[in-house]
């Protein structure tokens, strides 16, 4: 048998460290409390018994699992979040441990189901250049040839920061024949979106947004609040090349404009997609679609789990 000394501040926490460590295979030996002087503090010392077998298995197999999908981009939060939530029995073996995470992968990442019918107007925000314009123009193109000839799409483009942006996304309307409204000024907006009403489609595109630009932000919920019944669904174009650190800055930012789905931009330019999962296993939020490459109108897909899934395992 092997001893294992925990120690926390309250009994409860020590048993729950035993628990997180060694699931049901360990035997609570003793427990009593211990005072730090230095420190002056009270905490509670366990000691665990369990066999070899179980301590050393149970340990270097979470090792060198973690290390695995730590090489793979995912954060050490996310692993351990996914471990935690874990049967016992799968600890004990690499394979089943392997299994099990991305099982647990797979059921935790959620797809948003493409409808045209039910969401009438998209607006698409993100940081600079990320794909918001051209992803617009991809799905403008692949929206009309999905609807019938009747039914009417109109573009709508919010960046007046922008050299060259209002020209950029008339580029694409005038190839797809489709109507394109700039707009620079609030009343412009209110005006032009109650224009639109009967419109079958209404796609806007934004200013790019540093997650530090709170003027830009500021600026994009004043356009939002212009739709007082809040039917404008909020699509989030992040690129799948970002960084950890940068996507929880990105998050903070645009969650104010209360997301209800992210574009996954640029899947052609990495094959880590570890931070996205991550960021997706931490937030929740359902995923449309994926943009593969510069190549407009044909380079956007429906987001599929399978295919995430597959870029991410790799040579597993
Ligand atoms: N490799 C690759 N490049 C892309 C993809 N989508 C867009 N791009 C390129 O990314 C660059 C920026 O695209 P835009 O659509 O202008 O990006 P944006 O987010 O509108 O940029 P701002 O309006 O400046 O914030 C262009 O060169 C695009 O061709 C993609 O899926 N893969
Ligand atoms: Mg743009």
């Amino acid at each position: 048998m092997i001893k294992v000394t925990l120690v926390a501040p309250t009994p409860q926490e020590a048993y729950k460290l035993a628990y997180q460590k060694y699931r049901n295979n360990f035997k609570l030996l003793s427990a009593k409390q211990i005072y730090n002087e230095k420190k002056r503090e009270i905490s509670c010392e366990i000691v665990v018994a369990m066999s070899k077998k179980n301590f050393l298995n149970f340990d270097t197999i979470k090792e060198d699992i973690q290390t695995l999908f730590l090489q793979k981009g995912l954060t050490e939060e996310a692993f351990n979040t996914i471990v935690k939530s874990l049967d016992s029995a799968v600890l004990g073996n690499k394979e089943e441990l392997v299994t099990a995470i991305l099982q647990k992968i797979d059921t935790s990442l959620c797809i948003q189901d493409e409808n045209i019918t039910d969401t009438r107007v998209k607006i698409f925000v993100g940081p600079t250049g990320v794909g918001k314009t051209t992803t617009i123009a991809k799905l403008a193109s692949r929206y009309s040839s999905m609807m019938g000839k009747k039914e009417r799409i109109a573009l709508i483009n919010l960046d007046s920061f922008k050299v060259g942006a209002f020209e950029q996304l008339a580029h694409f309307a005038k190839l797809l024949h489709l109507q394109h409204f700039p707009i620079s000024t609030l009343q412009e907006f209110e005006e032009v979106y109650n224009s639109l009403i009967n419109y079958d489609m209404i796609l806007i595109d934004t200013t790019g947004i540093s997650p530090y630009d709170t003027k830009k932000l500021i600026k994009t919920v004043e356009y939002l609040g212009v739709d007082k019944r809040k039917n404008i669904e909020v699509n989030l174009v992040l690129s799948t090349t970002v960084k950890y650190e940068d996507i929880q800055a990105i998050h903070e930012t645009f969650s104010f404009l209360n997301i209800n789905t992210i574009i996954l931009s640029k899947f052609d330019e990495t094959k880590y997609f570890g931070t996205i999962i991550s960021y997706l296993l931490t937030h929740s939020l359902p995923l449309s679609y994926f943009t593969i490459g510069q190549n407009f109108p044909e380079d956007i897909r429906v987001a599929n789990k399978e295919y995430i899934l597959e870029q991410f395992i790799g040579e597993f």
